[in-house]
């Protein structure tokens, strides 16, 4: 394991005030979002949506790395550079997705667990020597009647130490993402209990694992009540919720929280980002950045629908959401930014 290597990249990954963006979509989930704005569900439609979001001019200015997802890694721009290098060209740091999905945890009706640990190193170089320099996994807990089980947490809290281990050994800096789903009826109180246990145990396997803090970013989900929770937070109890929860459970070692957004609107992920560092930015031991899919790539896919007429508009929207994120690392976001975007507001932009 090359130590300061890997610790260069985290730190980039987090540098100026950057994010990622998350455009790791399995194909199946691709193509459902795809298919409720009439776009085809084909493999071009993929490419062709993948290659305009990487060579939307300005995305340097906001994003410093994207997660691929295997298909995307394997095509072409229009003019045959292979769209990996298109994203290295850009001064982008290249990333890929390599879990191979969530399935259904046995004896443990309601619950998940990550696969895609076998067969890992040698995909892992492969990436490796196609470009990449990062890797994400992502683990997904439920909350509901009874759950998440010890059983499930300590599952996927190992396969995601192993999976880093594996990364730092192939020179990748792994992305560990558990994610507590916001689906259901629990309080904001709730989710941080569940969030910080889920935090503390993964943690817990990464230390059993030999993982390198230094050489690792977070991605969790913010501390908020379910989406069907009759009480509902305000902006500024988020960000207190979520940043006391991480300073109990995130080594101080770790260089970068990189939040997943979740389902969150794109303004809302953006304004409870800002919210935590316009409070705590100056006394937090770790930067507090984004890896968003949908509260970036969203509002873009909606006015692009598949159509090439519209990519400059949708170019615009995915731009201008990045740099509203970037603003919100700086505490800097503020609804003033929205209103002044008009051009991402019509196809004509
Ligand atoms: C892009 O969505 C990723 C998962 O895709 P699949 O379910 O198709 O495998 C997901 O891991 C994503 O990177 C994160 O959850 C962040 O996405 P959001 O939309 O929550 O910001």
């Amino acid at each position: 394991m090359n130590v300061p290597t890997l610790a260069a990249i985290a730190g980039k990954l987090v540098a100026d005030d950057k994010g990622l963006l998350a455009m790791d979509e399995s194909n199946p989930t691709c193509n459902k979002r795809f298919a409720k704005l009439g776009i085809p569900q084909t493999e071009e439609a993929r490419r062709s949506y993948r290659e305009w979001i990487v060579t939307t001019p300005g995305l340097a200015d906001s994003i410093s790395g994207v997660i691929l997802y295997d298909e995307t890694t394997r095509q072409k721009r229009g003019d045959a550079t292979p769209l990996i290098d298109a994203i290295a060209d850009a001064g982008i740091i290249p990333g890929i997705k390599v879990d191979t999905g969530a399935k259904d945890l046995a004896g443990h009706s309601g619950e998940k667990v990550t696969e895609g640990l076998d067969g890992l190193r040698d995909r892992l170089q492969e990436y490796f020597q196609m470009g990449a320099r990062f890797a994400k996994w992502r683990a997904v807990i439920t909350l509901g009647n009874g759950i998440p089980s010890r059983g499930c947490i300590e599952a996927n809290a190992h396969a995601l130490a192993r999976y880093a281990s594996l990364c730092q050994e192939a020179g990748l800096v792994p992305i560990v993402e558990p994610e507590v789903l916001m689906e259901g009826t629990h309080t904001l109180k709730l989710c941080c209990e569940v969030t910080e246990e889920v935090l503390t145990t993964v943690f817990d396997h990464l230390y059993t694992q030999r993982v390198m803090p230094e050489g690792l970013i977070l991605k969790p989900n913010m501390i908020l009540p379910g989406l069907a929770c009759p009480v509902q937070a305000g902006i500024d109890e988020v960000a207190d919720a979520t940043v006391r929860c991480l300073l109990r459970a995130v080594p101080a070692a770790v260089p970068g929280i990189v939040f997943l957004s979740g389902g969150q609107s794109a303004e809302l992920a953006s304004s409870r980002l800002n919210a935590m560092n316009v409070r705590f930015k100056s006394s937090l031991p770790w930067a507090l950045s984004f890896s968003f899919a949908r509260a970036i790539q969203q509002p873009a896919l909606e006015l692009w629908q598949g159509k090439e007429s519209h990519v400059t508009a949708a170019q615009h929207a995915l731009a201008h959401r990045a740099l509203c994120n970037r603003a919100a690392r700086r505490g800097e976001y503020d609804a003033t930014m929205e209103k002044a975007d008009t051009a991402s507001k019509s196809v004509a932009g």
